[in-house]
């Protein structure tokens, strides 16, 4: 059997939080840039995600050379210590210009907004050595069905897609999609219909998604199945491992936390379709519990890496020939059991 991948893994400096809920305050002081990258090299991950304005904070004040020069000291920073950035995206939820969307609102200067800063995001990512872009489209949905229009908002967005695509003709993109929240509705929900844009625009081999694990529960969906799905196109050039526990607000739990069968065969397909072989990180977007003190602040990523490595090997050790055999008698039952034996362990 051919080798199968060693992972590469990720995370971003907002996983690394300080515990403010919509009904309280932080509970963990703010932690420097520089302790998040030297916590990220300690723990043994080898990459950084970034917003645009992580890798250059107060994006909006700044003129192009200073967003230039920054990105460039970063780069050498991550260069230092022996890390890349995995991807950038832009942060288009933030900011006053988007109160009612971003490439979707319908104030046009608004639109204009977006799609510029956009275009200052592909350029730091070019500066960062990184040609993944993630839109994590927040505040492009309704709060209120009539406000706005799917198709032309559809429109929009692939035109915001097609000047990124433009802008540098080595960048790819990837629709990370969430069904809610911030909004009551996301044009682009799911994977399917992330996967769905793709042909519309100017590049679509150019054009993939990014599953994170607690958008697809939110979304009724099993999380391996649309890993796999996008996996069968070709188009899964990052995941943002997590976990979920139902209908709820997006919690970002540790990997495996709530269910670790389902943690398991996300991990399972993951392996069967190599992923990471094409240089794919495994990103954690998890953050700590409420209650978490300073001195835990990165257990939790700590524990989902250990966590994802644990179940590599109960996926590589599972008896792949007896599951067959249950299957072709159609006894599901024993299957069934199999795999919570598995997980039990001895
Ligand atoms: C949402 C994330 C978000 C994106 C990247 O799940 O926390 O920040 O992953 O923009
Ligand atoms: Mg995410």
């Amino acid at each position: 059997m051919a080798t199968k991948p060693d992972y590469r893994f990720s995370f971003g400096p907002w996983n690394i939080s300080e515990g403010a809920d919509p009904y309280g305050p932080p509970t963990r002081p703010p932690q420097p840039f520089d302790w998040k990258l030297g916590k990220l090299k300690e723990l043994g991950f080898d990459a950084m995600m970034f917003h645009d304005d992580d890798a250059v904070p107060d994006i909006d004040a700044k003129s192009p050379e200073q967003v230039r020069k920054e990105a460039k000291e970063l780069r050498k920073k991550l260069d230092d210590a022996g890390l890349i950035a995995e991807i950038v995206a832009p942060r288009l939820w933030f900011s006053p210009m988007t109160i009612d969307g971003a490439y979707t609102s319908n104030d046009p200067k608004a639109r204009r907004y977006a799609i510029d800063r956009s275009l200052q995001c592909v350029d730091i990512a070019r500066i960062l050595k990184c040609d993944l872009i993630v839109l994590w489209l927040a505040r492009e949905g309704t709060y209120l069905r009539e406000s706005k229009n799917c198709r032309r908002s559809l429109e929009y967005m692939v035109k915001a897609i097609d000047q990124m695509l433009d802008h540098d003709p080595k960048i790819r993109i990837a629709v990370e999609p969430k069904p809610n929240e911030p909004m009551d509705h996301a044009y682009l929900p799911t994977i399917g219909h992330a996967l769905a844009v793709a042909p519309l625009t100017r590049d679509p081999k150019r054009v993939g998604c990014l599953v994170e694990t607690a958008h697809a529960i939110l979304a009724g969906l099993d999380p391996a199945d649309e890993m796999e799905f996008a996996m069968a196109m070709g188009k899964l050039w990052s995941v943002h491992l997590n976990d979920q526990n139902g209908l709820k607000f997006d919690q970002d739990k540790p990997f495996g936390s709530n269910n670790l069968r389902q943690a398991f065969n996300q991990v399972r397909v993951l392996e069967r379709n190599r992923y990471g072989s094409r240089g794919e990180c495994v990103a954690f977007d998890v953050h700590s519990f409420r209650s978490t003190k300073i001195e835990h602040a990165v257990d939790h990523l700590a524990n989902s890496r250990s966590t994802f490595l644990r179940l590599v090997h109960k996926v590589r050790s599972f008896d792949e020939a007896a599951a067959q055999k249950l299957i072709a008698d159609r006894n599901y039952q024993a299957l069934d059991q199999m795999v919570i034996e598995h997980l039990l362990g001895k």
